[in-house]
């Protein structure tokens, strides 16, 4: 299914107009494709050569910078060969149909860095860190899937695959011992170091409710009934005037959000219709309805509440439907005189119009998702992927564990901390099936 026996090539720059534009060529024959595109005879390695690109007509596309990088010292481990040409999506397509006429084949989405992991230049994990690299949209997230990239996660896995060798190594040699049991290692000492081990994995897996937070961002509904300062408070999260502000009740009909970047975190905000028991108007229902399933959909509810009035029959509403769901009750309009206070009802005051009360919600809104942990900038772990491997590892761990400590037979330790092992190897790609690869690589885009 993987072959990498033949040369690929595909545009590495982003589709558009741009100052430069590269197309990548990686296999056996990158090198005779280059020659037969420049009609020059060799590249040096690593070195920049300016060239002119000419079609399978001897017609010339245009001026290249071409660099040549050998195997195994390349990206993909293959030969490759970089050209760096104008950036015009026309004359990009042009050099990649002339190297298809010379013989290459058209990439795969994420097929360079498919072919890199299956020449050993980078596991598993690593090849998923570029993707999550490339699709970074805030700064943390970036530096986390960079942190990846170098192999934090690697290393802390492998410190645990080697924790885990050093367990079963014993056990194994007291199996050629049978009539012994437990020969080279007594069930109370297994069973304590199956217990640190586990300490480390516990460790890991709650960096990925935060690792998952950074990585996939969390959604924020704004609700409360008509006029409480919703828009005005959705404005200023998004720092811009994205939502219509009025001060006729039922302005906000369907749901307006916005994307901002929350202490890294990628918050979608969404600003919703006022809630309010009663309205003649179709489409104003419609919208009250949208909102009511924002906010039971949203990771957290932001109530708003308007402090410079006495609460309504509505305000109860809202706070009672809220009461079972991540939320956080915000005093509105705290610039004005306020009605009631933090007494009457534990909340954060606010003002959409000194911004008074906003940069103290951003940090709620984070603290609200994440279950009060405080996000270290690094989460070592955050894929899906990843940590459902890592939770079967576990459950084998604690099979094993369990086994030990009731005096189990050795060969039964041992299936389960084999089967943790395993588990392991998985994350890293040591053996992954072929359909695994197949779903990492296919969400890539192509070139990478
Ligand atoms: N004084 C003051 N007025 C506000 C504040 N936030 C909103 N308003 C006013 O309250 C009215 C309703 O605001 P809007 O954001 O449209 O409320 P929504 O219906 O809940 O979306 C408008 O006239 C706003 O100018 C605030 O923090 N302070
Ligand atoms: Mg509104």
């Amino acid at each position: 299914m993987f072959s990498t026996d033949d040369t690929i090539v595909a545009i590495a720059t982003p589709p558009g107009r741009g100052g430069i534009g590269v197309v990548r060529l990686s296999g056996p024959l990158a090198a005779a494709f280059a020659g037969a595109l420049t009609s020059m005879e060799s590249f040096e390695p690593r070195h920049a050569t300016l060239a002119t690109i000419s079609d399978a007509h001897h017609e010339a596309i245009d001026r290249a910078i071409v660099t040549r990088f050998p195997a195994p010292h390349s990206y993909t481990g293959e030969d490759v060969v970089e050209i760096s040409a104008h950036g015009s999506p026309v004359v990009l397509q042009a050099i990649v149909a002339a190297a298809q006429a010379a013989g290459a084949r058209l990439a795969n989405p994420g097929e360079f860095t498919l072919r890199a992991y299956l020449h050993g230049r980078m596991d598993l994990v690593q090849a998923e860190a570029v993707g999550e690299l490339i699709d970074a949209v805030t700064p943390l997230q970036a530096r986390v899937a960079f942190d990846q990239l170098e192999g934090t996660l690697t290393a802390r896995l492998q410190a645990m695959d080697a924790a885990l060798l050093e367990l079963i190594a014993p056990l194994e040699a007291s199996l050629d011992f049978p009539d012994e049991g437990y020969h080279f290692v007594s069930p109370a000492a297994t069973a304590a170091a199956v217990d640190a081990l586990l300490a480390s994995l516990d460790g890991l897996l709650r960096d990925a409710a935060r690792g998952r937070l950074i990585r996939e961002g969390l959604t924020a509904a704004i609700v409360g009934r008509p006029n409480v300062g919703k828009s005005s408070l959705f404005n200023q999260l998004a720092g811009a005037a994205r939502a219509i502000v009025t001060d006729v009740p039922g302005t906000t009909r369907d749901l307006v959000s916005e994307r901002v970047d929350i202490e890294g975190v990628p918050v979608t905000v969404v600003d919703t219709a006022g809630l309010r028991v009663e309205t003649a108007d179709a489409i104003e229902a419609e919208g009250i309805s949208r909102a009511r399933h924002a906010g039971e959909i949203a990771d957290v509810a932001i109530v708003v509440l308007d402090r410079s009035q006495p609460l309504t029959q509505d305000d109860r509403v809202v706070l009672e439907e809220t009461a079972g769901r991540r939320r956080i009750v915000v005093a509105s309009k705290c610039d004005l005189a306020g009605a009631w206070t933090r007494n009457d009802l534990e909340s954060l005051p606010v003002s959409a119009v000194t911004g008074a009360g906003v940069a103290e919600l951003r940090t709620a809104m984070i603290a609200a998702a994440s279950e009060g942990d405080i996000l270290r900038d690094r989460a070592p772990i955050a894929n899906l992927r990843h940590v459902s491997l890592l939770e079967k590892a576990r459950a084998a761990i604690v099979r094993a564990r369990d086994a030990a400590a009731g005096g189990t037979p050795e060969e039964f330790v041992l299936a389960d901390l084999h089967d943790a092992r395993g588990h392991f190897d998985d994350i890293c790609g040591v053996r992954p099936p072929e359909e695994v690869l197949a779903a990492i690589f296919d969400r890539f885009c192509i070139g990478k």
